[in-house]
């Protein structure tokens, strides 16, 4: 079964959005395998966005990710990449569908509320920056299957 990274960004947690958002991914029918709050340190933020190392957004976007708590998850489920990048919606809230988590409660590019991995690559790879093997729960859902 594909599994997807994703983490809810400083502002998510300050605007007290977590249940909120929480229950948008359960409800569309992705499993929680792996889940915690952490603060990011300065070499898991660089690690994390080094693709976009050099652009003028990196620096301040390395700061807010650092501002506070996130909220870093694992979730698993049939095309599950996919399915949280639309749920998720566009980078830029302003362009996001206002039915997607981005277009709903979004106000800046920076700020976009939570992270989504792009490629089952990608969530490998950010996986790792935030978890240990041990953390990624292998369980059953009575209901799996019935979506
Ligand atoms: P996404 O995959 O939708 O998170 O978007 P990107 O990988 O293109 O961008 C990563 C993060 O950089 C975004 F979540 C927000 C930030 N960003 C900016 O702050 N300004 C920009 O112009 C583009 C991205």
């Amino acid at each position: 079964m594909e599994k997807t990274f994703a983490y809810l960004k400083p502002n998510s947690i300050q605007r007290g959005l977590i249940g909120e958002i929480i229950r948008r991914i359960e409800e569309k029918g992705l499993k929680i395998v792996a889940l915690k709050m952490i603060t990011i340190s300065e070499s898991m933020a660089r690690e994390l966005y080094r693709e976009h190392a050099g652009k003028d957004f990196y620096e301040p976007l390395l700061a807010f990710i650092q501002s506070g708590p996130v909220v870093a998850m694992v979730l698993e489920g049939e095309n599950a990449v996919q399915r949280l990048r639309i749920l998720v919606g566009k980078t830029d809230p302003l362009e996001a569908d206002p039915g997607s988590i981005r277009g709903r409660f979004g106000v800046s590019i920076r700020k976009n509320l939570i992270h989504a991995s792009d490629s089952i690559e990608s969530s490998n790879r950010e996986t790792r920056i935030f978890f240990e093997e041990t953390e990624i729960n292998d369980y059953s859902l009575l209901n799996e299957g019935q979506f």
